[in-house]
């Protein structure tokens, strides 16, 4: 008559194992009635011996998305739909709007001359540039230009929009948003502006031409926010110091020559519930696997490869994005014998590390490389 109970045994010593019985199945009811339930019927699933991610490795091709992301703009007004966003919607995790673990991304177009409302929220946003000319963004009151390949932030409670200027192209870039972790926290607030739109208050560019100095930071600048001064951090300057890093290093074997975007008032990282890296793999290059806790959601911002993620290969090219769920054995492959690769990757390191909850192994075995399934 008791209804069907979840039971998780293991024959561990330490582990719950406890055999059903007529009693116990009524006096699981009973809880049940009460709004509560036994442990030892739940505690190997709510303990797992180690990390069990939701989500599943996947590659979303840009080569299959783009069509449906440039449909968007026929399909719908900015002002209907407040952004035109294909979300990435990871097949273990339909129960959120998550790309991976507890990160949202979408694919977001807009045509020239035309610009979404200014809104805020307690949500963190990076956006990541991958075509079209005269996109910009407003970031309370900062104006920035975007190019291919720029990384910009929009971080908590800030005044953000988006725009292409009249004469640009059609833009497409990738957004990154904490959305899943902040509802996780029961912590989002949103607000429209009450004007639709921010007056721009500084220079254009303002931002890079004092705080994205190599070295130099304005004298006195105090800054006390818990994110980056630096709003935007420009594709050129990154790519050449990943190229000067990789001139002196041999760089690390499970990750290649990799570098940490950070907040220049303090070293750390971009913002305080996602950081994000530039990792660059030379021709040929192939690193060895190694695990760690967090989610890791990676562009292809040049060339081609593959990753092998938990026993599984997956190809990519400029542009697809793909994630590597938390606790999963990966490692990356450069396919060109004369060009490097680089990939862009957004996680959720910061929280990881602020709250004690970061963890890494290398694969010892096979040389580094996981033997596929
Ligand atoms: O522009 O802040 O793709 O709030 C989804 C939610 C972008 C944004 C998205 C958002 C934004």
């Amino acid at each position: 008559m008791g209804r069907k109970h979840e039971n998780y045994r293991e024959d561990t010593p330490g582990r719950a194992n406890v055999a059903d019985t007529p009693e116990l199945l009524a006096y699981y009811d009973e809880l049940d009635r009460l709004d509560a339930g036994a442990l030892w019927t739940v505690a190997n699933r709510i303990e797992p011996w180690e990390p069990v991610s939701q989500s599943v490795p996947v590659v979303w091709r840009y080569g299959e998305l783009r069509g449906h992301v440039l449909r968007s703009l026929d399909l719908v007004t900015p002002e209907e739909a407040g952004r035109r966003v294909v979300y990435l919607s990871n097949p273990g995790r339909r129960d959120v709007a998550a790309a991976v673990g507890w990160i949202y991304a979408g694919l977001q177009a807009m045509k020239p001359g035309e610009a979404a409302s200014a809104h805020r929220h307690s949500a963190s946003a990076i956006r990541f540039i991958m075509e079209g000319e005269g996109a910009y963004t407003v970031v309370d009151g900062h104006k920035m230009t975007l190019g291919r390949n720029d990384f910009v932030l929009t971080p908590n409670g800030t005044w953000h929009e988006h725009g292409v200027e009249a004469a640009g192209s059609t833009c497409i870039w990738q957004d990154g948003l904490d959305i899943p972790f902040v509802n996780a926290m029961e912590a989002n607030f949103y607000e429209v502006h009450p004007d639709l739109a921010q007056a721009v208050a500084f220079e254009v560019d303002d931002v890079t031409k004092s705080w994205g100095n190599p070295g130099l930071a304005p004298a006195g600048g105090a800054w006390t926010e818990g994110y980056s001064p630096l709003f935007k951090y420009e594709w050129l300057a990154t790519y050449e110091a990943l190229c000067n890093y990789a001139g002196c290093t041999d760089g690390s074997p499970h990750d290649g020559v990799l570098m940490e975007y950070v907040n220049p008032a303090t070293n750390g990282p971009v913002m305080q519930t996602m950081g994000a890296s530039m990792q660059l793999l030379r021709p040929g290059e192939r690193t060895e696997a190694h695990r760690h806790t967090g989610s890791f959601l990676y562009h292809v911002a040049r060339g081609s490869g593959h990753s092998i993620i938990d026993g599984r290969r997956y190809d990519w090219s400029e542009r697809d994005i793909f994630c590597v769920p938390s606790w999963a054995w990966h490692e990356h492959a450069n396919a060109s014998g004369t060009e490097d690769a680089c990939l862009f990757c957004l996680s959720d390191l910061p929280v990881m590390r602020a709250l004690g909850l970061y963890r890494e192994q290398a694969f010892g075995e096979n040389g580094g490389r996981q033997p596929l399934v």
